[in-house]
């Protein structure tokens, strides 16, 4: 046999050999892919998270999992979207309100009773008009898949029970990073001080701020009861959570990684949306049984909240372009009449 038909036979039976353990290192790589969040694991947004990651899990066969982080264990949303934005991280879920310094227009969904009820907001973050603020993050180096709810926001403080606009006067009052929300209390008489969500309870428990302003599942599961006395039911505005993807990574996916991603979304949305519409029924209730003083804003009195507060719409519809506020406002009054 001749030398160059040696090494031609020599050379086959080598790649024979190396081809089940090439397809076999494949398989048994799977790719990480490390998705941070803020709350705590045993949240509404900890349960969703876990069950995107197993939905990844079950429709890639294992090729694909996900490294769920809590409690900003990765950092605070902001640190978290740069690092998205650079690569170093892969995923996370956050407030859409921490977004604006990225893409203003995220700040359409921080407009003060926006939102009168969730089909209301599920209709219109769904649709068109929630596809393409969403898209808007692509060219800031942001995907973003779906939004989830954090839902209706609400005060608590322990300097008293705010049972009329001059009740905020003097309360210095923790607000997400974000010109909306520091606008708003301010208009109300409220000392606005923007903190980053992980260093809300400390900043309770030190009294280096007097109150805040969130959902009832995350007075409830970040345990801001044991730190704030006083919870006043004022809805005043619905704040989403968007999940996002460094568009970095996104882009050297294959088209059917990127689908096991974007179905995985869709069905944790919908998990998430039902799980914490569930818990927030049943939260104010445990919220009572905790200790805190619960009171509910007189209609009149929630109607000069909202008179006062509408003053900062001028601003968020500068902020975003009229275009786009004209036409959330639309979406809206469709929802709203479609019902
Ligand atoms: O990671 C925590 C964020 O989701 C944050 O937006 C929660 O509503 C929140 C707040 O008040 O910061």
């Amino acid at each position: 046999m001749s030398v160059l038909r040696r090494t031609l036979v020599a050379a086959t039976a080598a790649a024979a050999l190396a081809a089940p353990f090439a397809t076999f290192a494949q398989d048994i790589k799977p790719r990480i892919i490390r998705f941070g969040y803020g709350l705590n694991e045993d949240s509404n947004q900890g349960r969703a998270v876990k069950l995107f990651a197993q939905e990844v899990e079950k429709n890639s066969g294992g090729k694909m999992r996900i490294r769920a982080v809590g409690a900003a264990a990765l950092g605070s949303d902001v640190q978290m979207q740069q690092a998205l934005i650079g690569g170093a991280q892969e995923m996370m879920v956050g407030s859409t309100a921490t977004l604006v310094g990225i893409t203003k227009e995220m700040a359409i969904w921080d407009t003060p009773f926006l939102f009168n009820n969730a089909q209301e907001a599920d209709a219109v973050l769904d649709g068109p008009t929630g596809q393409k603020v969403m898209d808007k993050l692509q060219e800031k180096g942001l995907v973003g898949l779906v939004y989830w709810e954090n839902g209706f926001r609400n005060l608590t403080n322990n300097k008293r029970a705010v049972a009329k606009l001059e009740d905020f006067d003097g309360i210095k009052l923790r607000v997400m990073q974000n010109n909306v929300f520091i606008d708003s209390f301010k208009t109300l008489g409220a000392n606005a001080v923007p903190l980053p969500f992980s260093e809300l309870f400390t900043a309770l428990e030190t009294k280096t701020v007097d109150g805040q302003e969130n959902p009832y599942n995350t007075i409830l599961s970040s345990k801001f009861y044991e730190v704030q006395k006083f919870l006043t039911v004022t809805n005043h505005v619905y704040s989403p959570w968007i999940v996002t993807v460094s568009k970095k990574y996104w882009d050297q996916l294959s088209k059917d990684e990127q689908k096991v991603l974007t179905d995985a979304a869709k069905v944790s949305r919908d998990f998430e949306r039902k799980d914490t519409r569930a818990e927030a029924d049943k939260a104010l209730a445990e919220l009572k049984a905790k200790g805190m003083t619960i009171n509910q804003l007189s209609p009149a009195e929630a109607n000069r909240m909202r008179e006062k507060l509408t003053t900062v719409n001028a601003g968020i519809s500068t902020n975003v372009g009229e275009d786009l506020w004209k036409e959330t406002q639309a979406a809206v009054a469709k929802a709203r009449g479609g019902k």
